[in-house]
């Protein structure tokens, strides 16, 4: 039919689940904890809830080390808890999708507990270990994510295992059948609970090489980059076969009715673009775009990117945007409330499905962690990078009540510091704040197909502007985003004139033809007749 899936034309939030809501007084989000805020996820006016892992784990990279991939973590409930969540976000009209982390497993999952035992262990060719170097070093150069060699000496064996994440953290072999069938048979499983799509952990790095060759040196590399970046990540990432088992997974879904699957890859356009696979061999729904994070804040920039990553979608593909994540800082920390209501204007009007992160419609922002509360392994090992992840991982601030309505304990990462302000409660209260702004532009994208489904025309650049049309049968849009400190006139294409404002970054604003300082607005377009 012609209407538009829900992963098109809908609007994914990510929960971060450890830091959500606590239910039980231990610190730590957890299930129930999302459960005790469905009306607020409901009336925020998204349409599915992305949860980071909560699978079985030893929590050493916070989930993304899963030891056991269909049994829920005891810290965050059971499996109880999760139908039950799955049902009451169901009744709602709402979607879940899951987060699978297929690259790599927990060295505490059982499967990593018999591959390293015995070289003639029949797991032993689940994970990817291979012989010392004729120096007894690492097997190549290839270098973890998190710093150091991907490559870790097993004693036991007299091998090396391959890990792009921490030691604890070891690559899955994906030539190897019988566990592809096993990871098949978890999607499977989730599937068959209700669950409406997954959010794939790093995709793109599921099949390496077969030869294992050394990754290229990286020319541009200088000592404030990562570790990681010394070298191009050209044999150990993105290899032909990894699109096989990619379109395997799409076929594995598309058995299912409406499921979606989002890719977390990293890639320049082109390359990027290939993860939707082709007509006749779909692969991934989504591929995740993070170029809203990586880009800068300068219009010109921003509109060259726009611009060239729709052109670089295939006929069949669908765009998308990530703005935050738990990964990434927040989009208050790096530009300020008033640009950060500009760049979410931008993420919820662009042409695509947005993914919003939790707390990000807080606008909190910049969060100083103390030393010794840093959990984040990744920038335990390397502080002095600046890319530590648990500044955008810190508790919901909620209300004014102990630890900000989050736990009764104390939270396992510190709340924002102005929380005492800057929480939910606070912010429902008051008309004018970020909440209330991103409900109006969520409202607004139910209420306006031409945001959720319609074309886009990207206006050409023009000062510090960045404008877009969006038109769906007879209605017809014009998004304004001013990324500057002085006031413009609005550039309202040739025959039109500018109509209703139907909303706008600020509460108060001038009406007339001009778009104030740190302003978005969104006008509907009336034709000029005779
Ligand atoms: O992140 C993948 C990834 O590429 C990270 O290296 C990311 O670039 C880095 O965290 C940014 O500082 C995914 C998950 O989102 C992340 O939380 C996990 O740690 C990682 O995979 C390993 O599973």
């Amino acid at each position: 039919s012609g209407e538009p899936p829900w992963w098109a034309s809908g609007v994914i939030y990510q929960i971060y689940p450890r830091s959500f809501q606590d239910s039980d007084g231990d610190g730590i989000g957890d299930l129930r904890g999302i459960e005790q805020r469905l009306d607020y996820i409901a009336a925020l006016g998204i349409d599915a809830v992305w949860l980071s892992p909560i699978f079985c784990s030893p929590m050493r990279d916070f989930g993304y080390d899963v030891a056991d991939y269909t049994g829920i973590e005891p810290l965050f409930g059971d499996l109880a808890d999760f139908d039950r969540l799955c049902t009451r976000l169901h009744e709602r009209g709402l979607k879940l999708i899951l987060d699978l982390v297929p690259n790599h497993s927990s060295d505490q999952h059982p499967w990593f507990q018999a591959s390293r035992r015995s070289r003639l262990d029949p797991k032993r060719d689940w994970y990817i270990w291979r012989d010392p170097a004729p120096d007894g070093g690492p097997p190549n150069n290839w270098i973890s994510d998190f710093g150091g060699s991907a490559w870790e000496w097993d004693d036991l064996t007299g091998q090396y295992f391959l890990h792009a994440f921490l030691k604890e953290q070891p690559d899955l072999n994906w030539r190897n059948p019988q566990l592809r069938e096993a990871m098949f048979d978890v999607m499977r499983f989730w599937f068959n609970r209700g669950v409406d799509g997954f959010r794939i952990d790093v995709l793109w790095h599921i099949v390496k090489h077969q030869d294992f060759p050394d990754n290229p040196l990286n020319p541009a590399w200088t000592p404030d980059r990562t570790e990681r970046d010394k070298v191009l990540q050209l044999y150990s990432t993105d290899q032909p076969e990894a699109h096989a088992i990619a379109a395997e997974m799409r076929r594995l879904a598309d058995t299912y009715r409406e499921k979606v699957l989002i890719g977390e890859i990293f890639l320049p356009n082109d390359r990027h673009a290939r993860w939707f696979g082709t007509p006749e061999q779909p692969e991934v729904h989504l591929p995740f775009n993070f170029q809203l994070i990586e880009t800068e804040w300068d219009a010109r920039g921003l509109h060259a990117m726009i611009s060239a990553y729709l052109e670089s979608l295939p006929a069949h593909g669908w765009p998308n945007w990530v703005m935050g994540s738990h990964d990434a800082p927040r989009i208050a920390a790096r530009l300020g409330e008033p640009q950060a209501r500009i760049a979410t204007m931008m993420l919820l009007t662009l042409r695509g499905t947005p993914t919003l992160y939790q707390g990000d419609e807080l606008a909190i922002g910049q969060v100083v962690i103390p030393r010794d509360r840093i959990r984040d392994p990744q920038d335990l090992r390397q502080p002095d990078l600046g890319i530590g992840r648990d500044r955008s991982r810190t508790p919901m601030p909620w209300g004014e009540g102990a630890f900000a309505d989050f736990s009764t304990a104390e939270p396992w990462l510190p709340l924002n510091p102005d929380w005492p302000t800057r929480n939910v409660a606070s912010q429902e209260e008051d008309p004018g704040s970020m909440l209330h702004f991103v409900r109006r532009i969520l409202a607004l994208r139910r209420a306006e197909p031409a945001l959720a489904v319609g074309s886009m025309t990207l206006l050409d650049m023009h000062e510090d502007l960045i404008a877009f049309e969006r038109r769906h049968d007879s209605e017809h849009l014009l998004v304004v985003l001013n990324l500057g400190t002085r006031d413009w006139r609005l550039p309202v294409p040739p025959g039109y004139r500018a109509g209703d404002v139907l909303a706008s970054t600020l509460t108060v604003r001038a009406v007339d033809d001009r778009i104030g300082p740190d302003e978005g607005l969104i006008i509907r377009l009336e034709e000029i007749d005779g």
